[in-house]
């Protein structure tokens, strides 16, 4: 076996500093409504794991995990594996933020490539979906459990919609490990926002009149929350927004990318 599988210390979740709705919780303790699909057909898919004794690079009790990696047999994988909630309606009035706990199995076979995915959940999955994040976990400590929070989009408000966690485009790591997706409704405070994987910028911060997104993505929309969560109207133009008829104050706001949407802070003054 080349896997070797490290015990870390439990991970400490961040706690929630603002008020919070949970609208889905899952722990995957004892999952219900959940759907699986080996796409790929190797026979490989997600499973339930349970019963562990040890923590699992900071992943404890039940969780989810996908191989890129024939433990068994010592086989690469090369996983395309869709794993589907149950429908989840979500609330007319945000923000909303989707949040799970990643990581890999191994921290020296890590690169494991992931997307989720948001949709209505009426129609079918397809994979030409954008994503609301993708990512490739890195080697190292970087694979333990994190938490990712990513804004759901506005347009999906007042909606039933499915979240899908999709396993893919990496071969012979180990294990995708995913616990604890939950969808939040509430502003989030400012350590709950994620600015290290962040991949969007927003300058001058501090601003005064205008607030510009630096992203090679296309910027598709933002929506932008006051601190108790109020939808506040403003105008995108190319890649900036109009931010004068603003109170001053901090705000959120949602960027949603032909990649993904990714929320960020910034202060009007
Ligand atoms: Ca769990
Ligand atoms: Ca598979």
């Amino acid at each position: 076996m080349k896997k070797i599988l490290f015990s870390f210390a439990l991970v400490t979740t961040m706690s929630v500093a603002n008020a919070q709705t949970v609208i889905f919780n899952e722990t995957f303790d004892n999952p219900t409504g959940w759907t699986n699909t080996d796409t790929d057909g190797d026979g490989f898919t997600w499973e339930q794991i349970t019963g562990i004794t040890q923590p699992v690079n900071g992943f404890t009790d039940n969780f989810m995990a996908s191989a890129s990696y024939d433990d068994n047999m010592g086989d690469d994988l090369t996983p395309n594996n869709l794993l589907a909630s149950p429908s989840i309606t979500l609330p007319a009035t945000g923000p909303l933020n989707l949040r799970f706990t990643i990581g890999a199995a191994d921290p020296q076979w890590a690169a494991e490539h992931y997307a989720v995915y948001i949709l209505p959940a009426a129609t079918a999955f397809t994979a030409s979906a954008t994503p609301v994040k993708e990512a490739t976990l890195v080697n190292g400590a970087t694979s333990a459990a994190t938490v990712q929070t990513v804004a759901i989009p506005n347009s999906l408000y007042g909606q039933a919609v499915k979240v899908y966690f999709r396993h893919f485009n990496c071969t012979g790591q180990y294990y995708l490990l995913l616990d604890d997706v939950k969808v939040l409704q509430g502003v989030l405070a400012t350590n709950e926002i994620d600015a290290k994987n962040s991949t969007i910028a927003v300058y001058p911060n501090p601003t005064t009149d205008r607030l510009n997104i630096n992203t090679k993505d296309r910027v598709k929309s933002v929506t932008v929350y006051d601190m108790s969560g109020r939808k506040v109207a403003t105008k995108l133009e190319g890649t900036s927004v109009d931010v004068r008829n603003l109170e001053n104050g901090a705000y959120t706001i949602a960027i949603e990318t032909n990649k993904e949407t990714q929320t960020t802070k910034f202060i009007k003054k």
